[in-house]
């Protein structure tokens, strides 16, 4: 049986369009789940949208719409957005489905039965943009001289009954079990930071709201509907099939990955892993998260009106050019600057030029001369072991990469091997070694396939389409592209097609 291997993707908030920052989680994380599927895994990808609270309620009101209508229009935008980013996710969660709200009833429940929920009054702030409670103390003062919440949304004085969640009970064990699993939570950086706010002390956390009823209804407890969060985060187990935990898709929980950004990781590694462990249920395994995209330097806002979209970024550059830039332009834990000039350098340098080139170069060689047929290994020289030798290690190499999420790092080990094959054709080169020594042209241009189908058989994750393209040509044949795949050689005398570029140069439009 193949091992199992659970990721996930936020659920975003069906309070405006998808964007850049939405694409790029479910991107990395689509990368992550590709490999696996690759790498012999039995692979649950899950994503989708949140859909409750007041900040949803308050977006559906200002269109005009009633909230349920509103909530499907918009989550299908975000659905759309995902397919066309090709994001092969196996469900596609919303939480106001009826398996989601069984499964929140049941959680709180649990929670309850564990003595860890009790009625009480909240009086504090809330920002209704991040849907957070926050303390005094967190507050900064904006530059207009007003209270804001840390992320400069504007916060509101609330007072209402509502239910808690003895979270503070809980700071020695989240302690605990931080220490014990020293990867949940990635980067180093973030877990500092998580560190010291569970050290700093834990509050209690209102878990239920009264003054709106835009949410799923506490079990026994007319008025008050479950914190956003609470139900969000539940997302993850609904999809696996909670609460009946002899269904199959079970099997997937614990989560290997949630994929996050950097502003909702006390969420998940801090409020998630409590919730969870007091209901008796296992804690996912890591919450990976992730830096933020700025365009040309400035923060995306609706009111600057540079706001990216990203099937409009698709459709300028190619689907998988974007993938890849996003993928290569920055460290994933780091901050990063989308502009069209580094879109079109990494996709003229390293796509057009780098490896398209290679691929071109190498498989014309064998269309012109060889009659379109892959030729057999042959003695092989220093030169053609060195090259070899650096592509059969990649798998591996790359293997440890995706397990830290350091996808940058994954694509230039193999970058490192692209240039690689560049500097050893042009030391080698074959086309000079037709009229010289034919025969050594035909096992140089062997070495190039097959250091190549390395390549491309690691990139299929990162850009699906062109790369599947480039493997048409080098004749793998589709059951012959996993990494278990590579152990097995290619066919001497596969007939390959006639070569065509598969990574285009951008052209500036006249
Ligand atoms: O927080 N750069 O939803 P959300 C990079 N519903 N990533 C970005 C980004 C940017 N500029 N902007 C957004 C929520 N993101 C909750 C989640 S999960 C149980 C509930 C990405 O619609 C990033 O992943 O506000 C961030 O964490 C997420 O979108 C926030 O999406």
């Amino acid at each position: 049986m193949k091992p199992t291997y659970y990721i996930t993707t936020p659920i975003y908030y069906v309070n405006g369009a998808p964007h850049i920052g939405h694409a790029y989680t479910s991107i990395a994380a689509d990368v992550l789940a590709r490999f696996k599927r690759l790498d012999g895994y039995d692979v649950f990808f899950l994503t989708g949208t949140d859909e409750h609270g007041q900040k949803v309620e308050a977006a559906a009101r200002a269109a005009g719409l009633d909230t349920q209508a509103y909530t499907d229009k918009i989550s299908q935008d975000f659905r759309d957005m995902s397919d066309a980013m090709g994001v092969s996710y196996d469900d596609w969660i919303r939480t106001t489905e009826q398996r989601h709200k069984d499964s929140c009833a049941a959680l709180w429940k649990k929670i309850e039965a564990s003595g860890d929920i009790y009625l009480g009054h909240y009086e504090g702030w809330y920002a209704v943009r991040d849907e957070a409670f926050y303390d005094e103390s967190e507050l900064k003062t904006n530059d207009a001289g007003v209270k804001v919440a840390p992320s400069g949304a504007p916060v509101e004085w609330v007072r209402e009954p509502s239910y808690f969640f003895k979270l503070s009970a809980w700071q020695d064990r989240l302690l605990q079990f931080y220490e014990e699993h020293p990867e949940f939570i990635a980067p180093s950086s973030r877990k500092s930071e998580v560190l010291s706010f569970v050290k700093g002390g834990l509050h209690d956390l209102s878990v239920s709201r009264t003054t709106f009823n835009w949410g799923i209804p506490v079990p026994d407890a007319p008025g008050h509907v479950m914190y956003v969060w609470l139900d969000a985060l539940t997302n993850y187990i609904t999809a696996a099939g909670f609460p009946n935990e002899n269904a199959d898709k079970w099997k997937f929980w614990p989560a290997d990955v949630h994929f996050v950004g950097k502003d909702i990781i006390r969420f998940h590694a801090v409020y998630w892993p409590a919730f969870l462990m007091s209901a008796g249920i296992a804690p996912p395994t890591r919450i990976s998260s992730h830096g933020w995209w700025v365009v040309d330097g400035e923060k995306m806002s609706k009111s600057l009106g540079n706001v990216v979209e990203p099937r409009a970024l698709a459709k300028t550059f190619g689907l998988d050019q974007i993938r890849y830039f996003l993928l290569r332009e920055k460290p994933f834990g780091a901050d990063g600057s989308l502009n069209h000039q580094a879109i079109i350098s990494r996709m003229n340098v390293e796509l057009a030029n780098d490896l398209g080139n290679l691929a071109q170069r190498s498989l014309s060689l064998i269309a012109k001369n060889l009659g379109g047929v892959l030729p057999a290994r042959g003695p092989a020289t220093e030169d053609d072991i060195a090259l070899l030798d650096a592509a059969n290690a990649l798998p591996d190499m790359v293997r440890a990469r995706m397990e830290q999420q350091t996808f940058h790092e994954a694509l230039e080990d193999i970058w490192k091997v692209i240039r690689a094959a560049n500097s050893y054709i042009d030391r080698q080169a074959p086309w000079a070694l037709r009229k010289t020594d034919p025969e050594r042209m035909a096992v140089v241009l062997r070495v190039l396939v097959d250091t190549m189908r390395v390549v491309a058989t690691l990139l299929q994750p990162f850009m699906p389409e062109s790369i599947a393209k480039m493997l048409d040509q080098l004749g793998v044949p589709g059951e012959a592209r996993t990494l278990a795949a590579l152990a097995v050689p290619l066919a001497d005398g596969t007939v390959l097609p006639a070569p065509q570029g598969v990574f285009p140069r951008y052209v500036e439009p006249v």
